[in-house]
């Protein structure tokens, strides 16, 4: 077992927030740890975002984090509407800031992350999962933790980072009366994984009345599928034949061509929900990622806004630890605070271009689709805000 500190920073979760912030603070010569609660093969293997904002690639870039991705990235700048007026389709790499997204699977860059922080020198112990954060109010806040072995144990860093997601130990350590800002949206996705190559040159939204159907590319054998379906449904009641059947009807397959089927290899079901705490920071505890804030997939900025609040994060605690500067710690949560609500304000605004549910909403959908069918100026507006972050 490692020496139980006292470490500068404890990090919980090794996510793209805690990789990104643990591989910067090490670097910065600040005594780091990582605890995860999960083994090292599900961390590397968990298949979640793949849409990587130029942002966040330049945020990696900076700081030598990038190779992979740049390596087997691959570019991406074309979305395209399926709707029951017809189809466009917008090259959004030409529109607004002329951007466009990388498409990386987020297990890669975790992989990555992970193998940069170790080469390095880097600690991290999985199989370790946080139980509590007690003293958060004081200078020596105090983690418990179960161990790989059942075990309980404590660490006493100066700093604790939650880093470990909406479920994770952070948020249940936060003090009483925090405000947390929360959207259920009203809305569910069956989130599927298909060995199958994509079917289309574009991510692909088909909104109608059986409910949106999306098409996002992983790599050119994995594409990421999404149905809207009823809240309460059964990720196993999806059978694969009834999965195909209902993305083809929704993707409008006999008007635009087969989709490309393959093996189900993941299903899940997600309610759509955001939220917002505030503040980020309670004394000694700081959160990034979705430990802070949880947005929905709809216009895919959660791990994004996790790298950019790493990285904030990061500079923040090393000008106080190294540097003997707490400012920068002082403003963290108001300046990733006003980088959260602008993904949450685009991302709303997705939710309600995806589906509708009176007629009203269906009716103002409509127009929000001819208008970005139609208007230069929406368009650059759309493309700014979905490459950005
Ligand atoms: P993560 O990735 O959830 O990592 C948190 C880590 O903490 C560990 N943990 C604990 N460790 C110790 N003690 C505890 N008590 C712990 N509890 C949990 C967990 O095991 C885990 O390793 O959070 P992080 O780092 O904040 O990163 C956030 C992103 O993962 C998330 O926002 C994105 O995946 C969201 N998302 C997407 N984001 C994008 O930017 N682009 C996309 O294309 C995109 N697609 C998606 C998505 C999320 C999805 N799901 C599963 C909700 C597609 C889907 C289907």
């Amino acid at each position: 077992m490692d020496a139980q500190g006292p470490y500068d920073v404890v990090i919980l979760g090794a996510g793209p927030a805690g990789l990104v912030l643990g591989n910067l603070l090490h670097r910065a010569g600040v005594d780091c740890l990582i605890l995860e609660r999960e083994t090292r093969d599900r961390v590397v293997t968990r298949a979640r975002a793949g849409f990587l904002a130029p942002n966040a690639v330049r945020i990696l870039d900076r700081h030598g984090l990038a190779g992979g991705l740049h390596r087997a990235g691959r570019e991406h700048s074309r979305c395209e509407f399926r709707t029951d007026d017809g189809r466009f389709t917008l090259d959004y790499a030409t529109l607004g800031r002329g951007e466009p997204h990388t498409v990386y699977p987020q297990q890669e860059l975790v992989t990555d992350l992970l193998t940069a922080y170790e080469t390095a020198g880097g600690r991290v112990r999985f199989s370790t999962g946080a139980l509590g954060v007690t003293g958060a109010d004081s200078t020596r806040p105090q983690v418990t933790a179960r161990g790989p072995d059942g075990a309980l144990e404590h660490w006493w860093p100066r700093y604790v980072a939650g880093c470990d997601g909406r479920h994770g130990a952070a948020r249940r350590a936060l003090p009483t009366g925090v405000r947390r800002q929360h959207r259920d949206h009203g809305v569910t996705w069956l989130a599927v994984l298909a060995e199958a190559p994509p079917s289309l040159d574009a991510v692909g939204y088909a909104i109608g009345e059986r409910g949106f159907a999306g098409h996002m590319a992983r790599s050119p054998r994995i594409t990421r599928y999404y149905l809207q379906c009823e809240r309460g449904t059964a990720a196993g009641d999806w059978t694969a034949d009834r999965i195909w059947a209902e993305l083809s009807v929704r993707l409008r397959a006999d008007r635009y061509g087969p989709l490309h089927e393959g093996p189900i290899i993941e299903r899940a079901v997600l309610d759509l929900e955001s939220d917002v705490l505030e503040p980020l920071r309670h004394g000694s505890l700081l959160l990034a990622g979705d430990a802070a804030s949880l947005i929905s997939p709809c216009a895919a900025k959660g791990a994004n806004l996790a790298v950019l609040q790493a990285e904030l994060l990061a500079e923040a605690l090393i000008d106080d630890l190294r540097h003997g500067r707490p400012g920068p710690l002082a403003a963290y949560s108001e300046r990733a605070l006003a980088h959260v609500w602008r993904a949450q304000e685009f991302t709303h605004w997705m939710v309600h271009l995806l589906h509708g549910t009176s007629p009203f909403d269906n009716a103002l959908r409509r127009s929000r689709l001819a208008s970005l069918r139609t208007s230069r100026g929406a368009q650059d507006w759309f493309a700014e805000n979905y490459v950005g972050v």
